[in-house]
């Protein structure tokens, strides 16, 4: 999963992808399907589009504000693209209207907590990536407590999953997110991976975000730009866990992982590329 950040204060990548104007951050089309098409190239198989940075201590963005950015780019990849769109929103109209512009994936932080939002996904046939958080992103990372992360973070997701399906989504519609530092310290970040085969007991595909992220650069001491390698071993260590899915800044890196990682998983199934 590809990340397409539509914001101007992304840690990593933001800003590249619009400028900020008198009236407020615009995005550039051409640069971001661009940025679409190169992801698509390296291998991708979903576009993560968001508008609303959820990063610790950023402000909320309106649903305007998160319609204005994400659409356009959401109706430009679906006429010039085959890759499934994923769009990033907790709020139930950007849902609404990113998935009648072609996006086939939600991905929300707050896992469906929004009034109607399980009810708006279940009258829909989007998939959704129930995540993990415990907080909200201006303050989660200043107070934050568990008595046993796993569990609990398993448990939290457990009765998402079951609000999912009481109200009729499919199982096979589900997938579900630790939410590596959403709310969590370094400790606990190592703690859900490590113990990520637990997850398995879910019964559903496992995503995860773990990309440049802080506990990578806690580790390695660097800045977002310099996490790659980290970051790629931190993925590689998250497939060997069970993980399906990874969100990523960097695809072409992360594809490699996971071509390596499938011939572990399977040698004797393992695809050669001609050189
Ligand atoms: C995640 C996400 C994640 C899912 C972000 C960042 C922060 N969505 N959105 N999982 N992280 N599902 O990319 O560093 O971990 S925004």
């Amino acid at each position: 999963m590809g990340i397409i950040n539509l914001t101007p204060d992304s840690f990593s990548d933001g800003s590249q992808l619009g400028r900020q104007g008198d009236d407020g951050f615009r995005v550039s089309l051409d640069k971001t399907l661009l940025r679409a098409e190169t992801m698509l190239a390296e291998g991708a198989a979903i576009l993560d589009i968001g508008g609303e940075s959820t990063r610790p201590g950023a402000a909320p963005v309106s649903d305007q504000e998160q319609m204005d950015r994400v659409l356009p780019v959401v109706a430009a990849i679906r006429s010039n693209l085959d890759v499934c769109i994923s769009v990033d929103s907790s709020s139930v109209a950007v849902m609404r209207a990113a998935i009648a512009a072609g996006a086939e994936f939600i991905n929300d932080i707050r896992a469906l907590s929004a009034p109607e939002a399980v009810g708006l996904i279940a009258e829909s046939e989007a998939a959704v990536c129930l995540m993990h958080m415990q907080g909200q992103p201006g303050t989660m990372q200043q107070a934050y407590r568990y008595d046993d992360v796993v569990t609990e973070v398993m448990a939290f997701l457990k009765a998402r999953v079951d609000a999912c399906r009481q109200q009729g989504i499919a199982r096979s519609r589900l997938l579900v997110d630790p939410g590596f530092g959403f709310g969590k310290s370094l400790q606990h970040n190592y703690r859900l991976l490590k113990d990520l085969p637990r997850f398995a007991a879910l019964e559903l595909p496992i995503l995860l975000g773990i990309s440049r992220k802080s506990m990578i650069g806690a580790v390695v001491g660097r800045p977002p730009q310099q996490r790659l390698a980290g970051s790629i071993a931190a993925a590689t260590l998250a497939l060997k866990g069970g993980a399906s899915i990874i969100r990523s800044h960097d695809v072409a890196a992360t594809v490699d992982a996971i071509r390596v990682h499938c011939a572990f998983h399977d040698p004797e199934s393992a695809v050669v590329h001609e050189e």
